[in-house]
């Protein structure tokens, strides 16, 4: 089985979230998605609007989506790539470079995001009311 592993928050779960666990999922026959969970979100500085569990529950839930694991550090990457003997990385292309380290492991790609949709602009869409 071609294992592939993608992260993310997923806060707010949107057509952009969809649209690249859908592709992503076509690179492999097993897609793993780690989760980044509310305290390495807080260590980031990023406040999350819907907790951890849940977000985790809904990528579960998502037909691509194979298993959730969840990201608790920057550095677990290595350690997940070699535990869950991963093919493919992926990422959305405004990681694009920054994950390039993991080739040594896997192959690493990156992906076209979804233009006109993303969490922040659902907050600031959701304040004018
Ligand atoms: N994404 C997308 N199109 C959008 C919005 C997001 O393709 N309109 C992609 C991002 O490129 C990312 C994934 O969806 O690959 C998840 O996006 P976020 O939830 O914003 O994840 P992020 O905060 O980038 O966390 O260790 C890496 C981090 O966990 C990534």
């Amino acid at each position: 089985t071609r294992v592939v592993i993608t992260y993310g928050t997923f806060d707010m779960f949107h057509i952009g979230h969809l649209n690249l666990l859908r592709r992503i999922s076509m690179l492999g026959d097993r897609l793993i998605v780690a989760v980044s969970t509310d305290e390495f979100n807080a260590g980031k500085g990023k406040r999350t609007l819907i907790p951890f569990e849940q977000r985790a529950e809904i990528v579960r839930n998502i037909r691509h989506v194979d298993e959730v694991i969840p990201e608790v550090s920057w550095e677990q990457k290595v350690e997940d790539v070699k535990r869950h003997e991963v093919s493919v990385f992926a990422m959305g292309d405004d990681w694009a470079g920054k994950f390039d380290f993991l080739s040594t492991h896997c192959e690493v790609v990156y992906l076209p995001r979804t233009e006109g949709v993303s969490t922040t602009e659902l907050k600031r869409s959701l304040s004018r009311f």
